[in-house]
């Protein structure tokens, strides 16, 4: 895998003797004081967008450097593939500065290869210089995005139910668990690039089951009760899986949108299976469906003001979608507009949200320990929100160090400061322990109390277990081969200690390829950790088994099925939010 370098623009700008006032200004940073991207952020935030192959509207704009109808599909792929994660599918902007013909026609097609071809120190990447874009392709894009945006199609109720199938129905299936798997240790492995699911057996890790589910899987996460997966692609599909049938598999499948990252289902006692929620990044909204037939009930759209400056924002994407344990509410995190919505699930017809203004770029998130307090990532905004479910209410916004990525984070009790919950970070090697008992430790709550150093950045996944004295710390995303190939591991006794690094790629002996270690979960007896070693899809990749206690390997999963594992959820502790 190709890696793609910041590059040094004034060179760029210099040999090609572009008036240095407007390059100067357009490579500044998306927002004020913000530090230039790093490049395993460039690397997180260009992923794929399945809008490529979507047939969308388009004008001509009359002002625009002409383009064929071909050269137009060209560019428009080559978009959605590489520059749409992180200027939005609208080129409003996102995470990158905005693309709109207004602002893209004034600077013309020279300037606009500039950046395409060269980068910028903001964090554009060197498109044209790293090789990924040859000089035609970096003149198609340069022309490009001073056209009108085409627009990808609305995704309504109508195309949702023309999407819905339900292969066995909720009569017709087990009355009870008809196999002798203990279900609870039953792991959800994302096989991402096959577009499949691997349910595998945590007591024996034998794969029970591959099911096919949606384009690059996301994530599974299980129905209250823990009889049910439910796993979202990229794609918007999303799979139902039952776990009582004697080989589990797929009961029903709808597709939510046109693009997605984000599934949850309704945990308040009493309504365990009742209601499924998933979250689009495009069409901007989340839909809430029956538990255990994936019926499209509500459809929310999220497009409305951002926080703070207010202003309206077309394509607010859904980001993390969590169930409270102890109300009928959902935990909405809509990323552009900076809002956490509390939705009530009691009345779908006549839905009740709080509406919490948090920090923009909301992504990421989990619960502290007692579940009464959402802890979420703003992460272009270097903060975490803490919201508090109970009251509705935003308690705090705490600056932690660059793009905090906490996947669901870690709960554990610090010697020093009592309860705690901790992120690391995508942009550099810290890791935010934050205090989370405002009853005894109330001098320590929502503060940082300590920032540990973790072996780099490009780190995405941290976690722990009631039962371990160990904090794992994943950096699949650094760009040294060695420190996205090991894990950190930190005694939670004594974090002044240096962490113990394990070379888990090495320990999955396998050949060729990027290997990145992706992801801590813990078993449900919380005796051993479970990471997936993930290569491309041409290359073998495997998932590792730690012993907790020992540190040492205890098994290495590799069978030609397992292809490009990412995340593997574990039932129990997906069902109870333990980590
Ligand atoms: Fe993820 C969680 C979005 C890239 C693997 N990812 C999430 C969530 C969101 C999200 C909103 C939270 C879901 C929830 O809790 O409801 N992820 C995005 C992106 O927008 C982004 C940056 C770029 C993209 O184009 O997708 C992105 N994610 C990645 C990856 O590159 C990863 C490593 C591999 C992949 O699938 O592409 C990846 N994301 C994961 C995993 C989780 C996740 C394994 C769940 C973690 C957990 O413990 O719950």
């Amino acid at each position: 895998m190709k890696f793609i370098r910041p590059n040094n623009l004034a060179r760029a700008v210099g040999a090609l003797a572009l008036p240095l006032a407007v390059a100067a200004a357009w490579a500044q940073p998306t927002q004020p004081g913000r530090a230039p991207v790093t490049e395993s952020e460039i690397r997180y935030q260009a992923g794929g967008s399945p809008l490529e192959g979507i047939d969308m509207h388009q004008d001509i704009n009359p002002k625009a450097p002409p383009m064929t109808k071909a050269e137009f599909d060209k560019a428009r792929q080559i978009y959605f593939e590489r520059c749409a994660g992180c200027h939005g599918v609208l080129r409003k902007g996102a995470t990158g500065k905005p693309l709109t013909p207004d602002i893209t026609l004034g600077k013309g097609t020279e300037i606009m290869k500039v950046f395409i071809k060269y980068g910028s120190p903001a964090g554009m990447p060197n498109w044209g210089t790293s090789g990924e874009l040859n000089d035609a392709e970096v003149d198609l894009m340069a022309r490009y995005v001073q056209q009108t945006p085409p627009t990808p199609p609305e995704w309504g109720l109508p195309q949702m139910k023309g999407s819905w199938k339900v292969y066995i129905a909720p009569e017709k299936r087990p009355k009870k668990k008809e196999n002798n798997y203990n279900i609870e240790n039953i792991f959800a492995t994302t096989l991402r690039d096959t577009g499949q699911v691997a349910l595998i057996d945590g007591d024996t890790k034998k794969i029970i089951n591959i099911v096919k589910t949606g384009y690059a899987v996301h994530i599974s996460r299980t129905s209250g009760s823990g009889r049910y997966v439910y796993t979202i692609g990229r794609d918007g599909r999303l799979n139902l899986i039952d776990l009582w049938m004697a080989k589990p598999d797929n009961v029903a499948e709808i597709k939510i949108g046109l693009e997605a990252r984000s599934v949850e289902t309704s945990r308040a006692k009493g309504w365990e299976d009742r209601y499924a929620i998933a979250g689009a990044y495009w069409p901007p909204q989340y839909v809430i469906m029956k538990g255990d037939t994936l019926e499209p009930l509500k459809i929310v759209a999220t497009r409305g003001m951002t926080v703070g400056d207010q202003e309206y924002h077309p394509e607010p994407r859904v980001a993390s979608i969590v169930g409270s344990h102890t109300k009928p509410e959902f935990v909405v995190n809509v990323k552009e507009t900076g809002k956490v919505l509390m939705v009530d699930y009691r009345d779908i017809n006549n839905l009740r949200t709080t509406e919490i203004e948090a920090a923009k770029f909301l992504h990421d998130g989990g619960w502290d320990v007692t579940k009464r307090y959402f802890l979420v990532a703003a992460n272009q905004s270097n903060k975490i929100a803490v919201v508090d479910s109970k009251e509705g209410k935003l308690v705090k916004l705490i600056d932690v160090d660059k793009i905090p990525h906490p996947g669901r984070g870690a709960n554990f009790l610090d010697p020093k400061f009592g309860p705690v919950w901790a992120t690391g970070h995508l942009g550099s090697e810290k890791i935010a322990v934050i205090g989370t008992d405002p009853l005894r430790h109330k001098a320590n709550a929502w503060k940082v109390v300590r920032m540990i150093d973790g072996q780099g950045g490009g780190n995405l996944f941290i976690k722990t277990h009631p039962k371990s004295k160990n904090l794992w710390v994943d950096t699949p995303l650094n760009p040294d081969s060695k420190i996205a190939q090991s894990i950190a591991v930190f005694d939670i006794r004594n974090l002044d200690k240096k962490p113990a690094v394990l070379p888990i790629a090495e320990w999955a002996g396998l050949g060729e390829g990027a290997k990145r270690v992706v992801q801590p979960e813990y078993n449900k007896a919380g005796d051993e950790v479970w990471f997936a070693v993930w290569s491309a899809k041409n290359q073998e990749s495997a998932l590792v088994v730690v012993d907790d206690k020992t540190r040492k390997l205890k098994a290495v999963i590799k069978t030609p099925e397992i292809i490009t594992p990412t995340g593997h959820f574990n039932v129990y502790n997906t069902t109870h939010d333990i980590y």
